[in-house]
């Protein structure tokens, strides 16, 4: 899978992406990532990527004419199943979203700062519009890189059996169980049974329960969702 990032603050996107899972996901080619400072499409030698906003108001917005400009030029090299705007009003970003977002080749995501970019891009471009909860970032990079990264763990190849996804949180609508490691007595509290036992069937079983305790406590919303 590859991703184009648009931002005007490439740095922001370098370290997630250069350690751990994500870093081994590039190294093996099952990831590939570009990010693409929207200044190089600034519109004057100032730089310039952004403006008051008509009507007036406290903020700037990000220009039509640069992002366009970017978006038409990467568009000649690919054809982007999504194009992808962060944004804090987007679609509440989950597991499921990230399943099928995992799925595409090609994606383009855009990264909005001070106000929001021009609602013109929004309307000719952009494909889907992504947030990642009802609070407000200062701009879709920390953004991107949750959503990068939850695609990202998901490509075939990019886990192995220890890290395997198919038990994750969320992955079938119930929290993770709780889990251990040695010693089996820490400080006198003492790891449950059947996990010491060597009976998978037992231990299985027990994972469910947890599971499901921990949902209805934690997560009660969750087992009204489809
Ligand atoms: Cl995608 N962008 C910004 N700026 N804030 C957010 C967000 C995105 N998702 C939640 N808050």
């Amino acid at each position: 899978m590859n991703i184009d990032i648009i931002t005007v603050v490439p740095e922001l996107l370098d370290s997630p992406f250069n350690h751990s899972i994500m870093k081994r996901a590039k190294d093996k080619g099952l990831l590939s990532m570009h990010t693409h400072n929207l200044r190089k499409w600034a519109i004057n030698k100032h730089m310039q990527v952004d403006d008051y906003q008509f009507g007036g108001g406290a903020g700037m917005v990000m220009m039509p004419e640069p992002l366009a400009n970017a978006i038409d030029e990467l568009q000649k090299d690919k054809k982007y199943d999504e194009i992808i705007f962060m944004t804090p009003d987007g679609e509440l970003f989950n597991q499921k979203a990230a399943n099928q977002l995992s799925l595409k080749e090609n994606i383009l995501i855009i990264c909005g700062h001070y106000k929001g970019i021009d609602d013109r891009i929004r309307q000719k471009y952009v494909t889907k519009e992504i947030s990642i909860g009802d609070y407000v970032l200062s701009g879709g990079e920390l953004a991107a890189a949750v959503v990068v990264d939850a695609i990202g763990r998901l490509l075939p190849g990019v886990l192995n059996d220890e890290t395997s996804a198919l038990f994750d949180s969320f992955q079938d609508n119930l929290l993770a169980p709780p889990v251990y490691t040695r010693p089996a007595d820490f400080r006198g509290d003492k790891v449950p049974d059947v996990l010491l036992q060597g009976d998978p069937k037992k231990v299985e079983e027990w994972r469910h329960e947890q599971s499901i305790q921990r949902t209805k406590e934690r997560r009660p919303d969750m087992f009204e969702e489809d």
